[in-house]
């Protein structure tokens, strides 16, 4: 009798050529050291990688071994990622989600709430629902904007969670949330996003960053996806932060629909769909900002998006 099997399993990280995929034996769960069989699999030609966690593949390995081979991975329900300006393709974050957690932070690092708009308008194109986190909200800050913003973020639609690591205020509302989900924590370096997983599963004891003294940010601790499962029903995959953000998979004039604020007023300007909304007359969006029906620095974030999307247009 052969010696070898196929197995479903579920990726749980991948680090250069090695997936680590997890499977179910009667043993109970183990995790096996994989390599893709062949040199590429079909199914993934368009990103920057091939497979990433939350992927489900088949496997092929010898029954006492540790080692597999990845044959083939499932069809995706969603996936989360990023534009990889390096590779000039879309990176792979999270595979099958169901909720992305936008991470932030008042101050250490300092909020960025174009980092939020990033976030949020990725799992809008992604199709999955978000869920804005602030944490550290134990740490004092005078920041006056800082509420008005996470406010903002309610009245268009999210919900926002004030949370923090440290103290393990909120944390049960934030762990209510994930149960029974596969979860993306999601945010600049340094917010937490590690931190926040180590809180909920101690034991974990996932590498924190100190922030970088001089620049009060991230020193960009975690490298590369990781998922965790918490039960068989809740899986929660951290990410690593980046300094930049471009949105993957949307052109600049698909922007709009994606805006949960602006996407009523698509092609409504007196210039249609050729409005630049920065100086033409009858713009809705310039008028619904005036009107306050738009924030003033979602708009501001809305062109810098613009403008960072007509740079890769031409290039997808
Ligand atoms: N005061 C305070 N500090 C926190 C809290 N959560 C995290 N930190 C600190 O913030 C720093 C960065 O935390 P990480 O968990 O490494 O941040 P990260 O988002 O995973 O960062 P990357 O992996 O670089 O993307 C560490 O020094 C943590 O101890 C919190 O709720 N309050
Ligand atoms: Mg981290
Ligand atoms: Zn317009």
């Amino acid at each position: 009798m052969s010696n070898t099997e196929i197995k479903k399993g579920l990726v749980i990280r991948t680090s250069h050529n090695i997936i680590t995929v997890c499977i179910d034996t009667k043993e109970g769960k183990k995790e096996l050291e994989c390599r893709i069989k062949g040199k590429v699999l079909k199914e993934c030609g368009s990103f920057y990688n091939p497979i990433t966690p939350g992927d489900w593949v088949l496997v092929e390995h010898q029954k006492n071994s540790d080692k597999a081979l990845v044959l083939s991975v499932e069809q995706r329900r969603n996936y989360f990622s990023r534009f990889n300006q390096k590779g000039n393709k879309g990176q792979l974050l999270a595979a099958n989600v169901d909720l992305v957690f936008c991470i932030t932070s008042p101050v250490s690092p300092p909020f960025r709430p174009r980092f939020i708009d990033r976030i949020i308008l990725q799992a809008d194109i992604a199709g999955i629902e978000t869920i804005v986190v602030c944490n550290k909200i134990d740490l004092e800050f005078d920041d006056l904007d800082f509420e008005e913003r996470l406010e903002e973020y309610s009245r268009i639609g999210y919900k926002v969670l004030r949370i923090s690591a440290k103290t393990k205020e909120g944390l049960e509302e934030l762990r209510s949330e994930i149960a029974g989900k596969t979860c993306v924590l999601s945010g600049q370096s340094g917010v937490g996003k590690s931190s926040i997983i180590n809180a909920l599963q101690p034991g974990l004891d996932l590498r924190e960053g100190k922030l970088n003294e001089k620049y009060n940010r991230g020193v960009h601790t975690t490298t590369m996806s990781f998922l965790f499962e918490l039960s068989n029903e809740t899986k929660i995959i951290d990410t690593p932060g980046f300094r930049l953000f471009i949105p993957d998979g949307i052109k600049s004039g698909e922007l709009i629909a994606h805006l949960k604020e602006f996407a009523p007023l698509e092609g409504r300007c007196s210039f249609g769909m050729s409005c630049s909304h920065k100086i033409e007359p009858g713009c809705k969006i310039m008028e619904a900002v005036d009107a306050g029906v738009i924030h003033e620095d979602r708009y501001e974030s809305f062109l810098n998006m613009k403008e960072d999307l007509e740079k890769y247009d031409i290039q997808r």
